[in-house]
């Protein structure tokens, strides 16, 4: 049996990396799927358990090795399944812009909230820099202070003018890192920018083919040498949460779960309940409003989805 790495998928064929080789490899039966569905059982960053195809070139994926995390995502296309992202990743570069597209309200929280149940480092980029006007510059001061003060590392980039890549380079250094962010904002231009070679396609959108209609897209993962690896992936649109209970995002959201120690309730889900310690400090500005009012609607929202689901007929 030989260990490899997943790199990418293209439809029902695998490659892994094993040594400096590619191996084309297609998996033979039911892989451990464990107790959810996912519809990717097998994702990038994957290590796997391979074995050569008699007289061939190919190889066949016996075994999934253990991950150390993963990311994983309500399916955009079936919503009764999980998309897993990525796994084995030792941290993720989080890319958003102010303007072109504009930022989506709650995004970055949204994305957060996939990458701290495994305490997975995020680095914010916010790219276009080059475009960004007074008041979006005050908008990227804002978001900046907000994020840093819970532990959120924000830069300011450009992949148009190729400034802001000195830190990021010294950042993806040796290290396995998740490129993500919604669609349009610059990641593929940044990935350029670090590894011009791969030469991969500009403001294309990669999530649709035709009339709107959905292709399967994987991420990608390059070897840019000496240890430091990327996934690209497609453009996230939206982030929805069927796995999740109001706790699991109460749980993640780092800076009220290290506060409710202090709420009156053990289970406080930081609404209404008297003596809570997340809305103290809101009141008396420790607390971003920004980030409390986006756990609101998150908390709605999975309870209604939640509610529905169970009372089904
Ligand atoms: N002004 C400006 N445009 C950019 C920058 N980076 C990317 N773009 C443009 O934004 C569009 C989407 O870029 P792309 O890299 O394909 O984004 P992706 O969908 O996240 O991979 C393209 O038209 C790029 O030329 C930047 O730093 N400044
Ligand atoms: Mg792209
Ligand atoms: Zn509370």
């Amino acid at each position: 049996m030989i260990e490899g790495l997943v790199m990418r998928s293209t439809g029902s064929w695998y490659e892994v990396q094993v040594g400096e080789d590619i191996i084309k490899c297609r998996t033979v039966g039911k892989l451990r799927l464990g107790t959810m569905k996912v519809t990717n059982p097998l994702a990038v960053g994957d290590r796997v358990a391979i074995e050569m195809e008699p007289n061939a070139d190919t190889a066949t994926i016996k075994e999934i090795l253990d991950r150390t995390n993963y990311i994983i995502r309500q399916s955009p296309r079936k919503k009764h399944y999980l998309h897993i992202l990525a796994a084995n990743i030792e941290q993720a570069v989080l890319i958003v812009t102010i303007r072109q597209p504009k930022l989506k309200q709650g995004f970055i929280d949204r994305f957060i909230l996939m990458t701290e149940p495994f305490d997975i480092p995020v680095h914010i980029f916010f790219n276009k820099g080059d475009v960004y006007i007074n008041d979006d510059l005050a908008t990227y001061e804002y978001l900046k202070d907000i994020y840093e003060n819970i532990g959120y590392k924000c830069y300011l980039i450009s992949a148009k003018e190729h400034k802001g890549f000195k830190q990021l380079e010294t950042l993806i250094e040796g290290k396995t890192t998740l490129f993500s962010g919604q669609s349009g904002v610059g990641k593929s231009s940044i990935i350029n920018g670090l590894a011009p070679d791969l030469d991969l396609k500009v403001g294309v959108i990669s999530d649709y083919m035709g009339k709107g209609q959905h292709t399967t897209t994987f991420a990608e993962m390059f070897d840019l040498g000496k240890g430091t690896k990327i996934i690209d992936t497609p453009g996230i649109k939206t982030l929805s949460y069927n796995y999740l209970e109001v706790q699991d995002v109460a749980h993640n959201f780092r800076e009220f779960f290290e506060a409710s120690s202090d709420c009156k309730f053990p289970d406080c889900t930081h609404r209404n309940e008297p003596k809570c310690a997340v809305k103290e400090r809101l009141q008396s500005g420790v607390f971003s409003e920004l980030r409390y009012n986006n756990y609101l609607k998150i908390i709605d929202e999975v309870e209604e989805q939640n509610y529905w689901e169970r009372n089904k007929s």
